[in-house]
């Protein structure tokens, strides 16, 4: 590549275009961007870092002594190995456990013993996106595997919402007519223009900004209901109400019941659009339980006056409002209840036919969830057919490791925990994500074997056993596009793959050619002719409706390619239009406030509010008196490039900062910049304390993201000394309707920290790599790197 050669990219956080100068990668936002995120600066640092995996790894252990649970998972240190030999290693495990051809046949399927739901957020690039590729590659050699439903993100609001909504996807907001028609917005979570950065799959332009300043130009009024001030952009017109974590529903009843009780309520759409609404009312009243939820009743629970509560009912019923809910309120216990009330409350006000009014779900949360869907289909890679008829809900990762047999229900039903021999693990990083992470850890002892693709080395290849080195996004060519963001683009190679790196697509097909699947995994394309095919559908579809097409080549070459959106009103229009012909995907075609079938899985039939077991009104209060809010980091996406220059500014020291209110501080004698221990029952982390006004007494903020790295310190524990909030947070699901994951909110107790300080392990000390003494060697395998 010469200085000049500038070249297109996407990543989840922004289109960008980048040149090398003076050895550094210099990144570009994409100039059709508004309002680009700092998130791209991480870019840069990930190419050459010494995070980055440089050869196979094989843990000791396993090596040794071969596959079976292991209770050094996790502790031991790792053989540097050849790429034959690695894949010869892998190749022989995964026949040892039913791999192979006969697979593809009729009969029991192996794959029912693998865990491949593989969960994680990967990089964008249609063809590369390692989800879809370990699930063909799963499927090709397995016959299919144990897999996964719902996601992190949205759990419990997606399950909720399905059955008394439709398909969220089906309902997507609009930031258009927020721009254009809403006079109240009310955020529940707020809507953080840091959040707003990601998409999967990538986003080309951020609006959020430009949106809001368009619709407060117009005069339209916002109120952010969340913990943070900084959950909401600084606009003119913001009212910020912090009502207690957890304790939204409380809130929307209050506000419920006034309505009720002042006559506002519009019982012509509720008797043309809804089904339920008396069984709801019986419970607002109290004629139901003998408790009226009124303003005062919210008040208690939410400790905010009860004048708020009736003011914030009054302005919505005064105006056109939208009701937004961030996919945070939700990632909670019980977090059906805050999403499904919304949904209620909208309906209601009775306003949700007019432009710019109703309900969304998830807008603060995904920012391309607001833009138009777009009239022509991206590239797909077919993942060819699971005949394993087994998932778990995501989140329910460590009892299904913990629990072989055991029962577990979900909407509705009751299934059992499949026996897993094999994890096998490629673009998402479990030891971020999941909860309760000693339990976890404890829940990787039990397989066989553990097989992650990685391109550096986080926490969860700590707990592998075969860890293939893989490429970046940045080192190889792919097809950037998001079903909701307007530009295609060409994702051209920025560099070479660092060390002995290979694309997951180049792994995949040498252990598939070694179990003789290679053919119905490759159907004999290499990547180039994958993507050439892949692209095919999307260019038919421009060239019909006479739009610019370009030829691959062409395309590949050039620049970013704007698509066509789709115009036609969305179902939720055509439902108020005419809700018997155009019914919702719902039970009754309606939009239920009485559910049967929530009223079946044991939480009420209704929006309720439920009482969590750990938030500021509770019991456990009296040990641990912080609500935690371990919510999405502003300087990275989760885990990923955590070494890069807009992340680690944000640190200190190594260490993640964690924010708490200037009382609590003082109480504590926690200057700004001490660090901090947090715990609870389940574990403790250390972190660097920002005091700010941002937030209220007995709340703290640690985002997620930073690398677990858990040290058994005494006095303290198990011991996160990086700052990873996910030491403890517990991963008890959501509810028994849908175990989603509920780590927004915790009770920990917080400290300074006087014991000696140990440093934060950095990014490329995460694992014990070990060169291999020459008589350890296999035998005609050539030992590695021990000259
Ligand atoms: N307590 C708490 N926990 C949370 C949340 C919370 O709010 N609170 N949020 C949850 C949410 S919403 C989510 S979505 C999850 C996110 O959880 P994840 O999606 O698991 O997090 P990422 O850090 O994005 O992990 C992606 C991993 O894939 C790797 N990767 C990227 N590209 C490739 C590739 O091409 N090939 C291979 N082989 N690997 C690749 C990256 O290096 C990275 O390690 O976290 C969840 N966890
Ligand atoms: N920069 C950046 N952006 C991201 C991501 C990232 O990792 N980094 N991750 C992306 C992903 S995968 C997802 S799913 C979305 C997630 O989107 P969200 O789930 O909406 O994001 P969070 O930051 O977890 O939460 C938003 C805010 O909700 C508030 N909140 C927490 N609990 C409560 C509560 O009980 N009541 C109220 N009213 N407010 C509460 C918190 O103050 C928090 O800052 O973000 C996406 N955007
Ligand atoms: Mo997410």
């Amino acid at each position: 590549m010469t200085t000049d050669d500038i070249r297109y990219h996407s990543s989840h956080w922004g289109t960008f275009s980048a040149r090398h100068r003076n050895g550094t990668l210099e990144i570009t936002p994409f100039a059709k961007d508004p309002d680009p995120s700092p998130v791209l600066d991480n870019i840069p640092a990930a190419l050459n870092h010494p995070a980055r995996l440089s050869k196979p790894l094989i843990r000791r252990g396993w090596l040794e002594n071969g596959p079976g649970p292991d209770r050094r998972r996790g502790e031991d240190d790792f053989v540097e190995v050849e790429w034959d030999e690695a894949l010869d290693l892998a190749a022989k495990e995964l026949r040892r456990l039913g791999a192979g051809p006969d697979q593809r046949r009729d009969g029991p399927v192996a794959g029912a013993h693998v865990f491949g739901g593989s969960y994680g957020w990967a990089s964008a690039g249609r063809f590369h996106h390692v989800q879809s590729q370990i699930h063909r590659f799963l499927n090709a050699v397995f016959g299919g595997y144990v897999g996964s439903v719902d996601s992190y993100s949205s759990a419990a609001g997606a399950v909720i919402l399905e059955l008394v909504w439709g398909n969220p996807l089906n309902h997507p907001p609009s930031w258009r007519e927020i721009a254009e028609d809403t006079e109240l917005l009310i955020a529940f979570g707020g809507l953080a223009l840091r959040n707003h950065s990601s998409s999967p799959g990538g986003t080309s332009q951020h609006v959020a900004r430009s949106t809001l300043e368009a619709a407060a130009a117009r005069g339209c009024q916002f109120v952010s209901v969340s913990p943070l001030r900084d959950d909401f952009a600084d606009l003119p017109e913001v009212t910020r109400l912090a009502p207690r974590p957890a304790t939204d529903v409380a809130l929307m009843l209050g506000m419920a019941w006034h309505l009720h009780a002042s006559g506002r309520v519009d019982h012509d759409y509720l008797a043309r659009y809804t089904r339920g609404y008396e069984h709801f009312e019986a419970y607002l009243t109290g004629k139901a339980d003998g408790i009226a939820k009124t303003p005062e009743w919210a008040a208690e629970i939410c400790d905010l006056p009860a004048g708020q509560i009736v003011d914030l009912a009054e302005r919505a019923a005064s105006k056109r409002t939208h009701i937004t809910v961030a996919y945070s309120l939700q990632r909670s216990r019980y977090g059906e209840e805050p999403i499904w009330m919304a949904l209620t409350l909208a309906a209601m006000l009775g306003q949700y036919p007019s432009r710019g009014a109703g309900f969304s779900y998830g807008l603060a949360s995904i920012g391309n969830l607001g833009k138009p869907p777009l009239d022509v289909p991206l590239p797909v890679l077919p993942q060819g057919r699971n005949r394993v008829d087994d998932v778990i809900p995501v989140a329910r990762i460590a009892e299904l490791l913990l629990n072989p047999g055991e029962p577990y229900t979900y909407k509705g039903e009751t299934r059992h925990y499949a026996d897993i021999r094999l994890v096998y693990w490629a673009g998402g990083n479990p030891f971020h994500h999941h909860q309760d992470l000693e339990k976890l850890r404890e829940g990787f002892t039990r397989p066989d074997t553990v097989i992650i693709h990685e391109s550096v080395s986080t926490a969860s290849t700590r707990y592998a056993d075969i860890i293939f080195p893989a490429t970046l996004s940045a080192e190889r060519e792919d097809i950037g596009a998001s079903s909701r963001d307007p530009f295609m683009v060409p994702m051209q190679q920025l560099a070479p793959p660092r060390h002995e790196a290979r694309d997951d697509y180049a792994i995949f097909t040498e252990l598939a050619a070694r179990l003789d699947c290679k053919e119905p995994f490759t159907e004999g394309r290499t990547s180039r002719e994958w993507l050439r095919h892949m692209y095919k559908p999307t260019r038919r579809a421009l060239g019909q409706r006479g739009l610019p097409a370009p030829d691959f080549d062409e395309f590949m070459l050039g620049e970013p390619l704007e698509l066509p959106v789709a115009s036609a009103p969305g179902h939720m229009t055509r439902f108020h239009e005419d809700p018997d012909a155009n019914p919702l995907d719902t039970p009754s075609g309606k939009l239920e406030i009485w559910s049967d079938i929530v009223a079946s899985s044991g939480l009420p039939g209704h929006p309720a509010w439920i009482e969590p077991e750990e938030w500021l009104g509770g019991e456990l209060t009296r040990i641990h008196r912080f609500q935690l809010v371990a919510n999405q980091p502003r300087g990275r996406l989760h885990s990923q490039l955590d070494f890069g220059a807009t992340s680690m500014s944000l640190k200190q020291d190594g260490r993640e900062c964690a924010r708490l209110n200037p009382q609590d501080a003082a109480r504590m004698g926690i200057q700004d910049g001490d660090v901090i221990r947090l715990w609870n029952q389940r574990g403790a982390t250390l972190a660097a304390a920002r005091i700010s006004d941002d937030l209220p007494p007995c709340v703290v903020q640690l985002s997620t993201g930073a690398w677990y790295a858990p040290r058994d310190l005494q006095g303290s524990g198990m011991t996160c000394v990086n700052g990873n909030p996910n030491i403890l947070t517990s991963d008890i699901g959501a509810s028994g309707l849908s175990q989603g994951c509920a780590g927004q909110l915790t009770l920990v107790s917080i400290a300074r920290w006087d014991a000696p300080l140990p440093d934060a392990v950095p990014h490329e000390a995460m694992l014990q790599i070990s060169r291999r003494r020459p008589r350890e060697a296999a035998p005609g395998v050539t030992p590695s790197g021990d000259a």
